[in-house]
């Protein structure tokens, strides 16, 4: 079969690796790229060696010659660049956070429901070899049924000097990171009845809160917390780690600092390296999101040659999203939210 060609929007800081993804990646490729940006569209344009170059995305659209897009913008043109691609019935990939609020977000979902098109949100952080591997044993029935999880993400990693923005939004870890770790509670433990929310502005030079406490009710039965925090310092910086604990009838997991996972149960206790690959062109410790870049890729490429959906199809997304207002509308409430009432 040939090879899928894929239109790239937004070369920015992010986009790069989603560049080399798409070099690595077996059945697609990308033959068009848009930034507003002319610098950025240089940079990027020379350095993947891509001649079909826009600084207008409607331009592009209207020229055509491709088989999907990937979205790689900050999240204002979400929005409309996803609703351009389902009027032209391009199937679609979009950077998370998805959308500025959920009901952008499910206006988005429908647009390419109604289009017939496949949308898939790059919501990478499930791919990570780590998180599969937990998955894995979870699957195997290595700790029976979990009752009890924990998804932390703690770090004092400048993330501002790369992504400037994320100091400027009213808005930040929850919507910036936490969105990742609450997909992962939710790839772990399955969705999410209702929740609680505390949240911290610690970094004085930021506008939005840099650490959140959650906690989860699953409705398989499991509770787990999902704690992240950018302000804590550590002396062993474990940036862009997600640490787990997993409680089961029959046992327990634990991911622990240095990809290490100890699965225990009846049999004793086994210790397993979790360490993703670093790829060729990653960098640590940027190389565990790196390599779920090239991964989630691949999967896109592999379902859509097949006509199937993604893993973190919109709307698969949606129910992600909807624990993003939730945590934020808690905090400010002080409440617990039900999730059935947002989605
Ligand atoms: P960035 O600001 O460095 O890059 C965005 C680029 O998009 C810029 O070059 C800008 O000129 C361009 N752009 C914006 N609107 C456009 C439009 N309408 N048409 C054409 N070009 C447009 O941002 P970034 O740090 O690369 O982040 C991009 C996205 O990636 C964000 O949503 C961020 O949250 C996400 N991100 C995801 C991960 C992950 O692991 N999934 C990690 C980092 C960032
Ligand atoms: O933008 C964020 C993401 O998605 O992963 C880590 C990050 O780059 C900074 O928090």
């Amino acid at each position: 079969m040939s090879e899928l060609r894929g239109a790239l929007i937004g070369c920015g800081f992010f986009a790069v690796n989603q560049m080399f993804g798409w070099r690595d990646v077996k059945g697609a490729g990308i033959v068009a790229i848009c930034d507003r940006d002319p610098e950025r569209l240089k940079i990027v344009g020379d350095q993947f060696g891509i001649e079909r170059r826009y600084s207008d995305a409607a331009q592009m659209f209207a020229d055509g010659g491709f088989d999907f897009v990937d979205i790689a913008t900050t999240v204002q043109s979400h929005r409309p660049l996803v609703e351009m691609a389902a009027a032209h019935k391009i199937p679609a990939i979009c950077q998370k956070p998805f959308a500025p609020t959920l009901a952008d977000a499910k206006a988005m979902v429908k647009a390419c429901r109604d289009a017939g098109v496949p949308l898939m949100v790059h919501e990478n952080f499930r791919w990570q070899t780590p998180i599969q591997a937990v998955r894995k044993a979870l699957d195997a029935g290595a700790i029976g049924t979990p009752f009890w999880g924990r998804f932390s993400f703690r770090s004092g990693f400048d993330v501002f000097a790369p992504q400037p923005y994320l100091a400027e939004g009213s808005r930040f870890i929850i919507e910036d990171l936490g969105i990742h770790t609450l997909d992962i509670a939710r790839f772990i433990l399955g969705d999410v009845s209702s929740l609680t929310a505390r949240t911290k502005r610690v970094n004085p030079a930021i506008k939005g809160e840099d650490v959140a406490t959650i906690l989860l009710d699953h409705e398989r039965g499991a509770t787990s917390i999902v704690d992240v925090s950018y302000a804590t310092k550590l002396g062993i910086e474990p940036f862009p780690e997600t640490l787990i604990e997993l409680d089961g009838t029959e046992g327990t997991i634990r991911l622990s600092q240095g990809y290490k996972l100890e699965i225990t149960n009846a049999k004793g206790t086994e210790i397993v390296d979790a360490s993703p690959a670093l790829l060729s062109w990653a960098s640590r410790p940027w190389h565990n999101i790196q390599e779920s870049v090239y991964a989630i890729q691949q999967h896109w490429a592999d379902r859509l040659a097949a006509g199937e959906e993604t893993s973190t199809s919109g709307d698969d997304n949606l129910k992600t999203f909807a624990l993003v207002e939730a945590a934020y509308e808690s905090a400010a409430s002080g409440k617990p939210v039900e999730i059935g009432v947002l989605l």
